[in-house]
């Protein structure tokens, strides 16, 4: 079944020149991009999008990172496309969960700065999307 999930290329992997490496590995998996646009991230948006981790110890220095620098936001489009990029990711934690040849595992050090975001589910897929692309066609 086609799916379409919210991708983010974080602070660090743009400004550490990773944005080309991503996407190509995006690309070669077979995801298409159906939007794609570098953006800055207000503290508002920031909060918006993480909401669900409001009340986490680690919020605060969250949305200080994501709204740091620009971020690449994409809008993926595939077969089990929210699975398909979060495997491409890797786990949370870029040492102790992604494995090597995963984006997190192959680039990443610490669980803050790793490197990139996907929808966890077609719920937060339909809401992220709507929140980044809001001329999005549904
Ligand atoms: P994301 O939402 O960014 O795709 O990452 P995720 O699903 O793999 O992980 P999630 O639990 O949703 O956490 C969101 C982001 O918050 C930062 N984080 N820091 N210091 C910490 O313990 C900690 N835990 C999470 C990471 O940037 C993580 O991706
Ligand atoms: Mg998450």
């Amino acid at each position: 079944m086609t799916e379409q999930t919210l991708v983010l290329i974080k602070p660090d992997g743009v400004s550490r020149g990773l944005t080309g490496e991503i996407l190509a590995r995006i690309e070669r998996k077979g995801l298409t991009l159906q939007a794609l646009e570098r953006k800055n991230v207000s503290e508002e948006l920031a909060r918006e999008h993480y909401a669900e981790h409001a009340e986490r110890p680690f919020f605060g220095s969250l949305i200080e990172f994501i709204t740091s620098g620009p971020v690449v936001a994409a809008v993926l489009e595939g077969p089990r496309a929210i699975a398909a990029f979060r495997q491409l990711a890797g786990g949370t934690d870029p040492v102790e969960k992604a494995v090597p040849g995963t984006i997190r595992g192959d680039f990443g050090l610490e669980t803050q700065f790793n490197l990139v975001h996907g929808s966890d589910s077609p719920e937060s897929a339909k809401r992220e999307i709507a929140l980044w692309f809001p001329e999005f066609p549904a």
